[in-house]
């Protein structure tokens, strides 16, 4: 990665290339545990990673929420002249800080890059103006784009919805935008595609006709599609599930769900998803299972790493800390075959009352050693086969005989009944779980 941002005291003066420095460092601004070429298994742990910094939450959001003003206003917008000299110089402290992070992917939406213009030809010449620079930058500097999308939440014109809207000419008007941000994916070399459906849902099934939505959402998907792939992008689509917030009910509510629908409406072969931590636990899930549910259904695609409070309802985008989250993630994500397309990318911010521009520097470090960790003892599960050979031992009675016959669906209902009354008593075999969980918090202490 060149070195012509690092150089730059701009916007993170005092801070440099943040690099590895082991376990036992007492700097807070080096790695402890993210070694990037360092190989674990097959690969180096960058490589395995995929870490990618999210505009939004990193140089857009402020620190304001609903009850307080912004706590870090950021300089690139508070000395700017005008909206376009802003977003030009947010998009120095980000690429200044993507390489001292030393991140090789960031993502973003169109409206995090570029400010909306009074109409949608303005907005898409904003666009094409600021991802011409994005462009010029990630050549300087090789950091690559994860995956772009378009912002179909904040404008008060998609306060009743974007593709689910019951006004045609605000579908129109999301069209618009969708179709910029996919050009503007395409030419930054983006490798994925992102549809998170914040406000694709409803707030009353009074006012709501669901059928209908959910018809327009496929539609609006497929012509997403198809434009996208007519433009020659051949990077993936990734649906971001979500349940609820801001909608009282999302439709992409888990991974179960989007599941349904991409096949119901004929999109499984082009479209994955996008599995967030925090979106996991608002459904009720652990993110371990929506990971292995996307990897049991073939749609796994990449990971917004972040995590939520328990004792909070809603998305907090915590910088995620905990390794045994972290290794229950990495070790779906690496029976899954790793990443392809995706990658982690940091849908986290820091705290209000984290005012620092270090504190920016650090939550980003934790998050990469959380995973890093995460990596190392997902790595040493595997390696030593214990919980894998519990687990295929486990259903060994469908590897032969009858159960292997049931499994390849050749036995009738009748058959299976006939077979069940010979066998007496069944099922008194300990699941073991206590044991397993033991021998988790070995591997987790690198025993
Ligand atoms: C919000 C979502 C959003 C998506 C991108 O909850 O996580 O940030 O990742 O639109
Ligand atoms: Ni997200
Ligand atoms: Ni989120």
């Amino acid at each position: 990665m060149a070195d012509y941002f690092v150089g730059s005291k701009k916007y993170f003066p005092g801070i440099g290339r943040i690099s590895y420095e082991g376990p036992k460092s007492e700097n807070p601004l080096a790695f402890k545990f993210y070694d990037p070429e360092k190989v674990v298994g097959k690969k180096k742990m960058k490589e395995h990673l995929r870490f990618a910094v999210a505009y939004w939450h990193s140089f857009c959001a402020d620190g304001a929420d609903p009850f307080g003003a912004p706590t870090h206003p950021h300089p690139w917008i508070t000395n700017a002249k005008s909206p376009m000299d802003a977003a030009e110089h947010k998009m120095d402290a980000a690429f200044e800080f993507f390489t001292k992070l030393g991140v090789e992917f960031y993502a973003f939406h169109d409206r995090d890059m570029a400010p909306e213009g009074a109409s949608p030809a303005e907005s898409e010449q904003n666009l094409q103006n600021l991802v011409a620079k994005a462009k010029e930058r990630q050549q300087a500097t090789g950091v690559k784009l994860l995956w772009g999308t378009a912002n179909l939440f904040s404008h008060p014109r998609f306060m009743n919805g974007a593709a689910t809207n019951p006004d045609f000419a605000v579908v129109s008007l999301a069209a618009a935008q969708v179709k910029a941000a996919i050009d503007a994916t395409i030419e930054l070399g983006g490798q994925g595609y992102t549809f998170w459906g914040g406000r694709e849902g409803y707030m009353s099934i009074l006012n709501t006709d669901l059928k209908k939505e959910k018809d327009h959402l496929a539609r609006f998907l497929c012509m997403a599609r198809d434009y996208a792939r007519k433009q020659g992008f051949t990077g993936a689509f990734y649906i971001e599930p979500k349940p609820m917030e801001p909608t009282k009910h999302q439709y992409d509510y888990d991974v179960e769900t989007v599941a349904g629908f991409l096949r119901a409406y004929g999109l499984d072969q082009d479209f994955r998803v996008n599995i967030e931590a925090n979106h996991a636990e608002l459904a009720g899930h652990d993110f371990v299972h929506e990971l292995e549910t996307a990897a049991s259904l073939g749609i796994f695609g990449s990971v917004d790493a972040n995590r939520g409070e328990p004792r909070n309802g809603w998305d907090t985008d915590q910088f995620p800390s905990s390794y045994y989250e972290t290794a229950l993630a990495m070790h779906a994500i690496l029976k899954a075959g790793g990443f392809t397309t995706g990658g982690l990318n940091f849908d986290a911010k820091i705290r209000r009352n984290s005012v620092d521009p270090a504190d920016l520097f650090e939550a980003h470090i934790g998050g990469m050693d959380s995973f890093a960790v995460g990596l190392e003892v997902a790595q040493r599960i595997l390696g030593d086969g214990k919980l894998g050979n519990f687990v295929k031992t486990r259903y060994a009675s469908f590897d032969t005989g009858n159960g292997a016959r049931f499994a390849r669906g050749e036995l009738s209902l009748e058959e299976l009944a006939r077979l069940g009354s010979s066998y007496g008593t069944a099922g008194l075999t300990s699941g073991k779980q206590e044991r397993l969980e033991n021998i988790l918090n070995q591997y987790l202490l690198g025993l």
